[in-house]
């Protein structure tokens, strides 16, 4: 795992009543540079807890906007939670704006209409520098952190 210094509630240990949840992992397509290590770091976390490889479902998807139509498609599918993972990087027009908004209350609407819980594992970054010490650098790993943010609330 990465250095959580920061944020020593990282480390805390999760307690689940069973290790047979379906977890979904969605991942979109867009700087899959990035979003692979954000997989990866999502995986190793659900595995290192316990969940069996078979039972999680990793889905990529083109765009992170498409992270929402994959959240609640999974949810609708019985899945116990949702993992979404993208990454989008501030260019020169509004598009940025939408998508962040857009895939923030669209998630938020997953979650309370399934009642499950939903990772927003979206970096929204202003440079790929910054994505790139989000997902395994200096910053962390946010792949890991919205596994674990799933786990945990699967404790209870
Ligand atoms: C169109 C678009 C743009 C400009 N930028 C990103 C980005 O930085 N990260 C990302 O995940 N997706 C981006 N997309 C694609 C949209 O999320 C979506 O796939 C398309 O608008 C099609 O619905």
């Amino acid at each position: 795992m990465a250095d959580y210094s920061s944020q020593t509630f990282l480390n805390q240990k999760i307690n689940l009543p069973h290790t047979n949840f379906k977890i979904g992992v969605v991942t979109a397509l867009w700087n899959t540079e990035i979003t692979g290590e954000l997989k990866a770091g999502a995986l190793r976390t659900l595995v290192d807890a316990g969940i069996s490889i078979e039972n999680i479902k990793e889905w990529d998807v083109p765009g992170s906007y498409e992270l929402i139509y994959g959240a609640n498609k999974l949810a609708n599918d019985g899945f116990d939670a949702v993992i979404c993972l993208g990454v989008v990087i501030q260019g020169e027009t509004r598009h940025f704006d939408f998508i962040c908004d857009a895939v923030a209350t669209g998630i938020a609407n997953v979650t309370i209409k399934h009642n499950i819980p939903v990772a927003f594992g979206l970096l929204t970054t202003d440079t790929q520098q910054q994505a790139l010490e989000r997902s395994g650098g200096k910053h962390g790993h946010k792949g890991e952190e919205a596994a674990w943010t799933v786990l945990k609330l699967l404790e209870k």
